[in-house]
């Protein structure tokens, strides 16, 4: 049953019974007890599978069973034992499908046989894998030109599957790679290979245990990352400080009792994560970081605190100090103060902290990458980081915390729209051909070219296009008008009901399903956040034997699609360390790959800037000097004549992206509702509603096209003024198209304008 409004944030700590409760629910409910604890105690384990929920390092030596209630989830969600039926698509028009909700749809179970759909017939049939395969290929080739196609990809596909894709995509003729990072954490990837010369954090897990201060920037870590509270809360306990920038109170960051650590539940004992927790406001901490950089400056000319500002290790390593000096000097605390919301008082507390660490890490996800200025905004967190030389030693650095296990992986592997000319020399040298120079497009050009008709077929490697990408509206008719939509996919999601003419589902295996090929049992890797590389090997009979594994299905479409004479696509099938053999010509790093990957945990693939060589046209670490945006979309809604507020859209602790498990979010004190608007008590009263009054969500559009979320309830919680925020994807229809942060194209999820009106019942 829904509970009632006014909700209540719930106050235990986060962990604690109520996560060993959750977990417990979560593998019975899709496993069955036996075959999910049985599972589980193989997540991450060497001989095991990666866990398909986070991208969080493991332990380089531990062996234990990592704990996580959000892992359980992830993995059961997997492994349960229920499949679609095969008579759902005869007994069910497309039109009815379309009305079940996106949990109903992943409920029924796991896909277990190639479909194909098209316009003529109206529904969804069984194919053979050879017709399917065919007729793809078929329906590719037959396109003007390679560049009519986009190939995405979710973050989730191995290695191994990430690099036959792309050395399929590039062979057929096209850089068309979107993929899942261009709306996560693209932002960090342009911003650190501008500054220090590589696209990836610096730091390892062992860096954690060193860290005199660890700052946690726009992350919710108590829900996405869970296994990461273990680090902070070791951090806290050997007195290291936690300083957190987050406008909502997030419980995961207030408070955690470990499940694993039997005294703590046992006592209701809790350990607070973070020392210092600011409110910051939405799109506020590029203001912050320039503040603590303000005062450090202040302080080091006027000889307050010695040593505030590395002089030396700037000298020797970095470029354009002086210009970050003037524009430092041109942001006023004024300005500073507005942006962020925090008093100056504030941010020097933090910055005499900083000032007088040596070890310092900072960590960041989405809060910080889905704005319009979050590209300057990593590059201010890298300007403040490079100020004290917190960058390449150790129990420092900088670490963008990503999202899906394999998503840095993936990249690495050449899932890139805008390849590196050296990575396209080396693919066309090692398989004799000239792969595509013309860049590619990333996730929204790929929706702005299916709605201008240029891109025709959409092949989808996983992730579930229609609902994680922004506009929701626009992307339902772009897909429409395809000629060809192809998913390959665990599960029914709304992206396999909004169709081209053509489209077809290719039911794939999952992590936790043993993959058995010609040459016997197969293992495949993946990267984690830390640039670990290790191995995942499925424990679980498969659910089908109809099911294939996704570098087999990618080979499958290859062949017809590309022929065999540049690669063996039925060798490498067989046997996928002949996949790693090629990967090692190509991609830097994978010398020696099988044998690493099989020792051990993997190995750790390496990191320039973390060796304080710096990869960038300079050969130095550059400081950025842009100046803050000249007004946030907070105060530009501050300013609006109507009341008019900016919103975040985020994760619950029940969902995985678009797979929402619940409709509760235990720490935010929510059940049974999605639809859900958490807003401040003085907002509340600026907009002239009662806490649990029903509202319609309209962005403020600059396009004149009307973006309506209908019927949501308010709920009272705290946050800063002008800041509300409301789940993804149900908030999707909001975010605009064309509102993308500068240079990265990212969607800017957590920064749309917005009013309020009652709802019409
Ligand atoms: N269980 C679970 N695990 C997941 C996922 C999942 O959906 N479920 N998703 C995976 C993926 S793909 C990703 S990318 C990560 C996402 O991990 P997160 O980035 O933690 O995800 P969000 O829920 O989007 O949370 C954003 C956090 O940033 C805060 N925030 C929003 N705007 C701002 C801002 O302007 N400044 C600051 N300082 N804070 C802000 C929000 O209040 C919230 O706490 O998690 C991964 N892990
Ligand atoms: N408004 C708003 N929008 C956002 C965000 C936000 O914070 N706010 N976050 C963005 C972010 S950070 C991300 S990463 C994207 C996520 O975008 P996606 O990666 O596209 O979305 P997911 O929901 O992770 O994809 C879920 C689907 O993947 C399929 N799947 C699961 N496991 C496997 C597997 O092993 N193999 C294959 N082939 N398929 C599998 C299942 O069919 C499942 O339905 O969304 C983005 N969109
Ligand atoms: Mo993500």
């Amino acid at each position: 049953m829904p509970n009632k409004p006014p909700f209540k944030p719930s106050s235990a700590a986060a962990g604690g019974w109520g996560a060993l409760k959750a977990s417990g629910e979560s593998l019975l409910k899709n496993t069955g007890l036996v075959k999910g604890v049985k599972t589980m105690l193989k997540a991450n384990k060497p001989d095991g599978f990666d866990c398909p929920g986070c991208a969080w390092g493991d332990p380089e030596h531990g062996s234990s069973f990592e704990f996580c209630e959000n892992g359980v989830k992830a993995v059961t969600w997997e492994a349960t034992k229920d499949v679609v039926p095969a008579s759902l698509f005869e007994r069910h028009s497309m039109d009815d499908l379309r009305k079940l909700s996106d949990r109903e749809l992943e409920s029924m179970g796991r896909l277990t046989k190639p479909l194909r759909y098209s316009h003529k017939v109206g529904l969804y049939e069984e194919v053979s894998w050879d017709a399917a395969f065919a007729e793809i290929a078929g329906e590719l080739n037959a396109l003007p030109s390679a560049d009519n196609a986009a190939f995405y990809t979710s973050g989730r596909a191995s290695n191994e599957a990430a690099f036959l894709y792309q050395l399929m995509g590039r062979l057929y003729g096209t850089n068309n790679f979107p993929d899942c990072s261009n709306m996560c954490h693209e932002a960090s990837g342009v911003a650190l290979s501008a500054a220090i010369g590589v696209g990836k954090g610096t730091v390892t897990l062992d860096d954690f245990d060193k860290a005199e201060v660890i700052f946690v920037l726009g992350q919710n870590p108590g829900s996405n990352h869970p296994r990461m509270l273990a680090e902070l809360k070791k951090a806290i306990k050997r007195g290291a400080k936690v300083i957190t920038l987050n406008p909502l109170k997030e419980r995961g960051l207030e408070r955690f009792t470990d499940p694993k650590n039997s005294s703590e539940m046992l006592l209701g004992l809790s350990t607070p994560i973070s020392s210092h927790y600011l409110n910051v406001k939405l799109g506020g901490d590029m203001a912050v970081m320039r503040g603590i950089a303000k005062a450090l400056l202040t302080w080091d000319y006027e000889n307050v605190l010695s040593g505030t500002v590395l002089r030396q290790f700037i000298d020797e390593h970095c470029e354009n100090f002086q210009s970050y000096e003037s524009a430092v000097e041109r942001s006023t605390w004024k300005e500073i103060e507005d942006q962020s919301g925090l008093s100056q008082r504030k941010i020097e507390e933090i910055a005499r902290i900083y000032a007088q660490s040596n070890r310092v890490i900072f960590c960041w996800a989405m809060g910080i990458t889905q704005h319009e200025h979050s590209v300057d905004t990593i590059r201010e967190i890298t300007n403040v980081a490079l100020l004290r030389g917190n960058v390449g030693k150790a129990g420092a650095g900088l670490c963008p915390v990503r999202g899906h296990s394999n998503v840095q992986g993936d990249r690495t592997m050449g899932i890139n729209e805008r390849p590196s000319p050296a990575f396209l020399r080396t693919l066309g040298s090692v398989f004799d051909f000239s792969p595509p120079r013309k860049q590619g497009i990333n996730t929204v050009e790929t929706i702005a070219s299916m709605l201008a008709g240029n891109v025709k077929a959409l092949v989808c490697l996983g992730g579930n296009f229609a609902r994680a990408t922004p506009d929701t509206e626009q992307v339902e008719e772009a897909l429409g008008k395809l000629r060809l939509t192809v998913n390959i996919a665990t599960k029914l999601n709304r992206s396999h009901l909004i169709t081209g003419e053509k489209a077809f589902i290719l039911p794939c295996l999952g992590r936790t399903e043993f993959d058995e090929q010609l040459g016997g049992r197969q293992l495949v890797s993946v990267e984690d956040s830390m640039s670990m590389v290790h191995g995942s090997a499925g424990i679980n009979q498969p659910i089908s034997k109809e099911l294939r594994s996704e570098p087999a299905i990618i080979a499958g479409i290859a062949k017809h699609l590309v022929g065999s004479d540049k690669v063996n696509w039925d060798g490498l099938i067989g046997d996928y360390d002949e996949i790693r053999k090629l990967i090692e010509k190509v991609v830097p790093g994978f010398h020696e790959f099988n044998a690493r990957l099989r020792q051990n945990r993997g190995f750790y693939l390496g990191n320039a800037a973390r060796e304080r060589e710096w990869v960038t046209p300079n050969k130095r670490a550059n400081f950025s000097y842009a100046s803050l945006p000249l007004q946030t979309v907070v105060q530009r809604c501050d300013k609006a004549e109507v009341p008019t507020f900016t919103l975040q859209t985020l994760r619950s602790h029940d969902q995985y992206n678009t797979t929402v498990y619940s409709d509760n979010d235990r720490y935010r004190g929510i059940k049974g509702n999605r639809r859900v608007l958490f807003i401040c008590e003085a907002d509340l009263r600026k907009a002239g509603f009662k806490n649990g009054a029903r509202v319609d969500i309209m962005t403020v559009s600059e396009d004149k096209r009307q973006r309506v979320a209908y019927d949501f309830t308010l709920v009272a919680y705290d946050s800063p003024q002008g800041c509300l925020a409301a789940y993804y994807p149900e908030t999707n229809v909001l975010v605009p198209l064309y509102s993308v942060g500068v240079e990265s194209h990212t969607p800017t999820s957590k920064a749309i304008p917005v009013t309020l009106r009652r709802t019409v019942a």
